[in-house]
């Protein structure tokens, strides 16, 4: 007996508020769910499958790829490109933008995806999650060019993330609130288990890289240092603290408890001429959107992320998001300075 609605149940009801709905849009979240079911399965197999360790080889980033990034993207690429509902799709592993197959029909819509997100947790048994994001394709482009995914994160029209963990978990906004569906591995179908997600607009506990600590920027020195002074400092509390490593776990704990994610531009950073460490297009546009759909707050330390016109399609920025009043404090930090 299934007693709350299922992932194409709570879709198609959303359909149907939509005067003039093709369908096409619909199908395309059905896509992107199937791919993530199949990556969760090659996760949870893990070494039974031997889809660990590295594949030898590096990405656009630089990164030695696992053998699960592979995989991971050539199920993204497979699925979501043979049914029609992508007009072309961009992915972290891949340099340039990728048309859909030869042969296949071009839809209304550009899918960026991270295939594989905190990939360097997979040999050590630690969550990783799948990050997408759907932009409207332009009208009348036979085969859309890198420009044309280069829309602010406002353009989008799904955000979302599954998340392979103890339980896999897809997490996705249409700009209508925040939705979360639990994987039913007996009958295969994503089940709505979280639905309208809300992040407290305070918290005590922060996720950051400390060992980046020397390379920091004065404003998220003097963050950091008054949270670490606890209850005797000038927040008059104490907090804990949270690192991952893996974006997808880090904001799926922020949309479940609160907290504040930060992954700020540093000195280090800077020497490498990089606006960041982590990816406008598929790491923080998506996360921003769903983040401030749930009543959180998404910034660079300096803007908005979801309002920066994108560069290029792997472009780095500096990432500070999750509960309204921290990251608005971090904020303010930074235009203090
Ligand atoms: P570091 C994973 O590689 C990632 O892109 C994010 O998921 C994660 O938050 C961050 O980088 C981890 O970076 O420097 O701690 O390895």
């Amino acid at each position: 007996m299934i007693d709350n609605k299922t992932l194409t149940q709570f879709i198609i009801e959303e359909q149907r508020k939509i005067s003039g709905a093709t369908g096409e849009f619909t199908l395309l979240v059905n896509d992107i769910a199937t791919a993530c079911k199949a990556i969760s399965d090659g996760v949870n197999h893990g070494a039974l499958a031997g889809v660990l360790g590295s594949a030898e080889t590096e990405n656009v980033q630089g990164e030695t790829q696992k053998k699960m990034d592979i995989l991971s993207n050539d199920i993204m690429l497979h699925v979501n490109g043979r049914n029609g509902h992508v007009a072309a799709m961009a992915s972290e592993e891949l340099d340039e933008i990728s048309p859909v197959p030869e042969g296949a029909k071009h839809g209304k819509y550009l899918l960026v995806f991270d295939p594989l997100d905190g990939s360097s947790n997979m040999d050590v048994n630690v969550s990783v999650g799948t990050i997408f994001s759907v932009l409207k394709a332009p009208e009348g482009v036979a085969e859309p060019s890198e420009a044309d995914f280069l829309q602010p994160g406002t353009q989008q029209i799904l955000a979302g993330y599954a998340l392979y963990g103890p339980s896999t978990v897809l997490v996705m906004t249409t700009g209508k609130g925040v939705n979360g569906f639990t994987l039913d591995r007996n009958i295969g179908e994503f089940i709505l288990t979280h639905p309208n997600m809300t992040i407290p607009e305070d918290t005590q506990e922060f996720a950051i890289n400390m060992s980046n600590m020397r390379f920091w920027e004065p404003p998220v020195k003097r963050y950091i240092d008054e949270c670490l002074a606890g209850k005797e400092g000038p927040r008059g509390k104490d907090f804990n603290m949270r690192w991952v490593a893996s974006m997808v776990a880090e904001v799926h704990r922020i949309l479940t408890r609160g907290g504040i994610f930060m992954y700020p531009i540093d000195e280090k950073i800077k020497a490498k001429g990089e606006g960041g460490k982590l990816r406008l297009m598929y790491e923080a546009n998506p996360m921003s959107l769903i983040v401030e759909q749930a009543g959180g707050a998404s910034t660079t330390g300096r803007e908005r992320i979801l309002d920066i016109q994108p560069q290029h399609i792997h472009q780095r920025v500096p990432v500070v998001l999750g509960s309204k009043n921290e990251v608005e404090r971090v904020t303010r930090y930074h235009l203090e300075d």
